[in-house]
């Protein structure tokens, strides 16, 4: 094998060059990979003499001053960032930047003991298609539960883009509670979103496909492929996703992208971006242009714009049909309803933010230079008006461009998305570029831009999308790293850096690395709205039902019981003992351990893993687990906690003995 390992100096030439060739996907940007001296055995030395020996400038020192957190004190924020490919969510604390907890979503999480043998294996399965176990996810966009438009801390939601899955995590315990999956459409985007109150969760589709999972010729792209928007309904009480209550709109065969619901003066509706309005499906070989560049040929896409209570009455009213057991609003019905109208946006747009008065949708169009604003009221204007600039392929109204704008602001190269602050300024990352730029929302005007490196998706501001942010900080997820971290072989890291908004010039603070996925988006919310419980309470409490489970057991109570569904084991884990401590069961016997950590002490949390089984749990003080599997294999397997609970912790073991059958 030929190893390939490029000097700094090679990478830096390569980086320039990308950027006077406009390569833009690379960006310029100060150049930095100095190594600095360690700091160690300087006791007692002055500020200035340390910044002399670390060569750190007054600016880094600021840096650090605004961002060191010294042990034992909390952040004032969290974030909840997507871990793209990992399939889930990662916790860190701002300013600080320290990850605080990795949440076990669509994929198993060991030291969670997420989806290794107990019942939170099956809510992994409840994503499962087909047949198939997906144990991977694409998680773009988090989005934290609303009350009245503010993050309540109660919930989070995420979406797999790959798999057009949707998960609830219960901020109680920081632990997925859900998956759900339509069976309507085959990949998504714009989710999750959530509206004021939390009502609903929207999932919508992006690469067009028959709905509810048939076969079509692409040539029937036109007229056999769709793409849908979800509404799933949420049931705070039920802590749950209810599907029979839930319902979608068929929409055109476009790639519907990013999603964001009204709020304030404009609550009720919801937004939808959307490119390859050409309806291009590739073929490269077989003589049509490539998909990107079919899919680039107008000037305009469509912005959707959906009237949530016109579709609710329509629902009500019976006027859909069901596809993979989901009521469907048809296309026809969406315009003749006046439930969907479509209105031009520059092409290829991201980013669809609504303002936090709600009066205002701010979309960014990657391939356009500017943000465009379009204004609630002069949408419903329009609409009122019945004030057409003609219909799409599919009968939709499509609404005049310039009727429903305030105005534009040039920002730069390739913007993609904003957030906004408490000031009535706006941020909007800029992807070629590789900036953040600051403008202000009441008259259009761009305030100042600050590198960041490289090549910027989303950004997060504190409480940034919702009707009152914080600002004071800004999170750039970069897609790039070059330069920016020691080696660590061909896939770098992916890249937050944390800026301070409230000073100007803005500066840069920080630079944490993303080792386990490309995160899409993330959501800052205050500290104190997280109401996390810190043990499970009353013992014997199963996360999943929120309740003591009728398979808890008490101290005392411990037994093995021979079933005709076969042995059920009631166990009991506290320092440093499992009880019972030997399992004897006969090869192919179905083996049910009930496992109860019967601790009320914070952080007395223990492991349980049985050799060669693929079983691995992790109790915290409280918690209830049912583990089940198949004895199939003879032999004697040690069962040892994992978690390194107390002195006597390696003591803390016991044996499964499987007899051979024959
Ligand atoms: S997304 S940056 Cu879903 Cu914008 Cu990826
Ligand atoms: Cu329990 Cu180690």
């Amino acid at each position: 094998m030929r190893i390939s390992r490029s000097s700094h100096r090679s990478r830096a030439v390569a980086l320039a060059l990308s950027c006077l060739l406009g390569a833009g996907a690379l960006a310029c940007g100060p150049q930095g990979s100095q190594e600095l001296q360690p700091a160690g055995g300087q006791n007692g030395a002055s500020t200035s003499a340390l910044m002399k020996q670390r060569s750190l400038t007054e600016n880094d020192v600021t840096a650090a001053l605004k961002t060191y957190t010294p042990t034992g004190v909390h952040d004032p924020y969290y974030i909840f960032a997507s871990g793209g490919h990992s399939g889930q969510v990662i916790v860190i604390g701002l300013p600080s930047m320290r990850i605080l907890k990795v949440i076990g979503v669509f994929t198993p999480e060991p030291w969670q003991g997420y989806g290794y043998g107990d019942q939170s294996e099956s809510v992994i399965g409840q994503g499962d298609t087909k047949g198939i176990a997906l144990r991977w996810a694409d998680v773009h966009h988090p989005a934290l539960s609303e009350t009245k438009g503010d993050y309540d801390g109660q919930f989070l939601f995420v979406n797999d883009k790959a798999n057009a899955r949707v998960a609830v995590i219960d901020l109680e315990d920081f632990t997925t509670t859900q998956i759900v999956r339509s069976g309507l459409i085959q990949s998504n985007h714009g989710a999750t979103f959530v509206t004021p109150n939390t009502e609903y969760v929207i999932e919508t589709s992006q690469y067009p496909a028959p709905l509810g999972g048939g076969y079509a010729p692409i040539e029937q792209f036109n007229d056999a492929y769709r793409g849908a928007t979800i509404l799933w309904k949420f049931d705070r009480e039920k802590r749950r996703i209810v599907k029979e209550e839930s319902f979608a709109i068929e929409l055109p065969p476009y790639g519907q992208d990013l999603a964001d619901a009204g709020k304030l003066a404009s609550e009720g509706y919801f937004f939808v971006n959307s490119f390859n309005t050409e309806r291009s499906w590739g073929g490269s070989l077989e003589g049509n242009p490539p998909l990107e560049s079919g899919a680039s040929q107008n000037d305009m896409d469509f912005l959707h714009v959906f009237d949530i209570r016109k579709a609710e009455k329509a629902v009500a009213d019976g006027k859909t049909k069901l596809i993979a057991g989901m009521r469907v609003i048809s296309l026809e019905t969406a315009a003749s309803e006046g439930i969907l109208h479509l209105v031009p946006e520059p092409k290829s747009p991201h980013g669809v933010d609504v303002t936090p008065d709600g009066k205002e949708i701010v979309i960014a169009g990657k391939l356009d230079t500017h943000a465009t604003i379009y204004t609630i009221e002069k949408l419903k204007a329009a609409i009122e008006a019945k004030k057409y600039a003609g219909v799409d392929a599919y009968g939709v109204p499509i609404l005049p461009f310039e009727d429903v704008i305030r105005g534009q602001v040039e920002l730069g190269l390739g913007p993609l998305h904003t957030q906004y602050d408490d000031k009535g300024n706006a941020y909007t990352s800029l992807f070629l570029e590789s900036v953040i730029a600051k403008w202000n929302l009441a008259d259009l005007k761009l305030i100042s831009k600050i590198p960041v490196h490289y090549n910027v998706g989303h950004i997060t501001t504190p409480e940034g999308d919702t009707v009152s942010p914080d600002g004071g900080y800004l999170v750039a997820m970069n897609k790039w790293a070059i330069d920016r971290f020691q080696d660590v072989g061909p896939l770098l890291p992916q890249n937050f850096q944390l800026i301070d908004t409230a000073s100007e010039p803005m500066q840069l603070l920080y630079d944490l690395p993303i080792p386990n996925g490309e995160p899409h988006y993330a959501q800052t919310i205050k500290a104190d709205k997280i109401k996390a419980i810190d043990v499970y309470s009353p013992v014997g409490t199963d996360p999943l039902l929120r309740a003591v489970s009728p398979n808890a057991v008490g101290a005392g109570k411990e037994r093995i019981e021979r079933r005709g569904d076969g042995v059920h084991v009631y166990m009991t884990a506290v320092r440093s003992h499992f009880v019972p401590d030997v399992i004897r069961v006969k090869q192919g016997e179905t083996v049910h351990i009930h496992l109860t950590n019967t601790e009320q002490a914070l952080d007395a949390t223990h492991g349980f893993a049985i050799a060669d089984y693929n079983v691995n749990v992790s109790i915290e003080p409280g918690e209830h687990s049912d583990i089940e599997f198949v004895a199939s294999l003879p032999g004697v397997f040690p069962i040892y906690c994992t978690e390194f609970c107390s002195a006597l912790h390696l003591e803390m073991a016991a044996y499964l003995l499987v007899e051979p059958t024959n």
